[in-house]
């Protein structure tokens, strides 16, 4: 225990020199001298468009953003799992069901790792997909419309971490726990962790046509850590890994006491194997209690639904599904390569890079060569999985990405860098400093069978320098790489939104093909919709005011409203009457307690305002339209409780 402390300690101590070394390489400007030529790799002029998105996730600001490579503009924040003011996101009626769970509304989450759906092991760039640590759920978010629409929350689950990678043909999108808990929760002893608490692996399948999303099943796992996982694909394709650390299974002071084991494992989980079990009635449903959020396009609105059970499997019940890798040291990053045979395991405690073979794999499962069993799970032998080790590559090993051309990179926070190595030799090619302390990293197509090349990014966790100064609190920063020669080029340093942890990436051009320019009006399902003028009203349903309001420039119809009363509840629903591509309608109203709308061409949106002081109140579009934006305004009327003021509604007239 001393000599861990010790490690620990040394490994603060050598991340401390190689930061502030990096550092006074930059401020003597020297790491800033790129070649001239540099910047034209990265710039792309007024009116072009970038190559490549790259979805990088917002860690805690719950979001993904979208950025174009090789420039590293930013182009969209997306909201998925917090409420997001720029739209109405988690705001509007329409949208608060979507951060809905078993704990009630939440209105934040940390989102770490996004992946694009894939057919026959190729990134296709229909839906992406992004996991929740907090209240542990997974999202999907459709890349026609660039908006959220399905969260399905995780039971059993705490600090969804493992998640959310998707199989070759896109049949799952898996989630593993990161914390072990005790299933079904119940009050326990904490000390009691050892033998009883355990760790939930999610399939959760994804519909072919639709993408709609079912958690299949659960596997119930031993009580460890289950920090990153990859699918096996092409010949692995049917089984995924799973990198576990704590298998000390220890409930405190884990810096310590989850460094005990000298190797934790990778799990190799057959789902082909578990799915057919489950096909045939195998498992058991379990109580459970977890929301399935879902977004129609035709109504423009959420429906959240809690489920009340789930199937759970026990690995005993399926012999020759799970298997246990042995890997040094607390790995972090589980990686497979394109063409699924080397599985890396980024031990962050070694200073060795673990390369496992899945060939090796099913030869000494098929040979039942064993080195003992982990409650009831057979370990095999590490030098028998072996395929190779990365010598001496860095320190702290994070992440590994490949570049379709056999080589593999992989991030080192403690000595900031990427090293690029070669599969198969276990030779490091290239090294390149990151400014600093790098954590994952992505080349587009990263996790697929057919990796894009081309470039690199790396997102880094500490900024220091980097950037001009705001105060305390720095925004991360991203370094892009040219890898198309045989050393890496730094390019460009760009700055990055919330805490990036992964980012998926892609060429361009199917997306934007495919990319929605509005929702057609007539499509409009809303049953709130006011397609026309005609079609405005002012409802009163006991203390409810539903306003039935349309919008186009340069007005809101209706725009004079009378008849409301303090303790009124009023429904602005809003109907943008548009139909050309970015002319959006904001709204807001003047001390309502939740934000303004955004509310594209063709959509209808709600706003809810609950009046507390009698008097004149107005209304405006928040989103600059036309150049009568500032006339796009209106006003209500707010009468006492008890006053009886007839319910009106006009444009363009006076109240009579
Ligand atoms: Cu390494 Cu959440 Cu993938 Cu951060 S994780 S870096
Ligand atoms: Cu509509 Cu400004």
């Amino acid at each position: 225990m001393k000599n861990l402390l010790k490690l620990t300690i040394a490994l603060v101590f050598v991340f401390a020199t190689y930061t502030s070394c990096n550092n006074s390489k930059s401020s003597d400007g020297k790491s800033g001298a790129l070649a001239s030529n540099v910047a034209e790799k990265v710039y792309v002029a007024p009116g072009e468009h970038d190559e490549f998105y790259a979805f990088i996730s917002g860690g805690y600001s719950g979001n993904l953003t979208v950025y174009g490579l090789p420039s590293g503009r930013m182009f969209k924040e997306i909201p998925v799992f917090s409420q997001f003011p720029t739209s109405g996101y988690g705001y509007s009626e329409e949208t608060k069901p979507m951060l809905n769970t078993s704990h009630g509304f939440i209105p934040w989450g940390d989102s770490h790792h996004p992946d694009i759906s894939q057919t026959n092991g190729e990134i296709d760039g229909r839906f992406i997909f992004i996991n929740e640590n907090n209240t542990p759920r997974i999202a999907k978010i459709d890349l026609k419309t660039f908006e959220t629409t399905e969260i399905i929350e995780v039971p059993n689950s705490a600090g969804n971490h493992s998640s959310s990678f998707v199989t070759e043909n896109t049949e799952y999108v898996v989630a593993g726990t990161r914390f072990s808990v005790p299933i079904p929760q119940r009050d326990m002893p904490i000390k009691d962790y050892k033998g009883n608490f355990q760790g939930a692996l999610s399939f959760i399948s994804v519909a072919p046509e639709t993408g709609n999303m079912d958690i299949k099943f659960q596997v119930l796992m031993p009580g460890f850590n289950y920090d990153l996982a990859h699918p096996g694909r092409g010949k692995s394709h049917g089984w995924f890994f799973f990198s576990t650390y704590n298998t000390e299974e220890a409930s405190t002071l884990l810096e310590v006491n989850a460094s005990q084991n000298d190797k934790d494992f990778i799990a190799a989980i057959n789902w082909k194997k578990i799915e057919e079990y489950v096909n045939n009635g195998g498992g058991k449903m379990m109580p459970a209690n977890y929301a399935h959020n879902v977004y129609d396009e035709g109504t423009h609105t959420a429906t959240s639904t809690m489920i009340k059970e789930v199937r759970v499997v026990n690995p005993s019940e399926v012999p020759g599904a799970v298997y246990f890798l042995p890997t040094p040291k607390s790995p972090h990053g589980c990686d497979v390569d394109p063409s699924g045979e080397y599985i890396v395991g980024n031990g962050k405690l070694s200073a060795n890079l673990t390369v496992h073979s899945f060939t090796k794999m099913i030869d000494a499962i098929e040979n039942e060569k064993f080195a003992g069993e982990a409650y009831g799970i057979p370990i095999l032998n590490f030098e028998d999985v072996l395929a190779g080790v990365v010598d001496q590559a860095g320190l702290g090993p994070l992440h590994t990405e490949f570049d379709g051309k056999g080589n593999a990179y992989t991030t080192f926070f403690i000595s900031s860098e990427v090293v690029k190595w070669k599969l198969g030799t276990w030779e490091v090619l290239d090294r390149q400093p990151t400014f600093y302390s790098v954590g994952h990293l992505t080349i587009p197509g990263g996790n697929s069978g057919k990796p894009q090349g081309k470039y690199m990014f790396a997102m880094n966790k500490i900024t220091k320098d980097r950037y001009l100064p705001t105060g305390p609190e720095l925004e991360h920063s991203a370094q892009l790489y040219d890898i198309s020669g045989d050393k890496m080029e730094l390019l460009l340093d760009f700055p990055t939104h919330g805490e990036p942890h992964y980012a998926a990436a892609m060429r361009a051009d199917i997306i934007k093909e495919r990319s929605q320019k509005i929702y057609n009006l007539e499509e409009n399902e809303h049953p709130y919709a006011a397609k026309s003028d005609d079609d405005t009203k002012v409802v009163r349903k006991g203390n409810e005011v539903h306003i039935y309001m349309t919008t186009i420039r340069s007005h809101f119809s209706p725009d004079n409203i009378e008849g409301v009363k303090v303790g009124d509840k009023v429904y602005f629903h809003i109907t943008n009457l548009e139909q050309d591509f970015d002319v959006p309608h904001g709204f807001a109203m003047i001390g309502q307690n939740t934000s303004e709308i955004l509310i594209m061409p063709g959509q209808t949106k709600t706003s809810i305002w609950e009046p507390k002081q009698v008097g004149v109140w107005p209304f405006y579009c928040t989103d600059f339209c036309s150049a009568l934006h500032q006339e796009m305004q209106g006003y209500i009327r707010v009468s006492a409780a008890n006053a009886n003021t007839p319910l009106k509604w006009s444009l363009g007239e006076d109240i009579e």
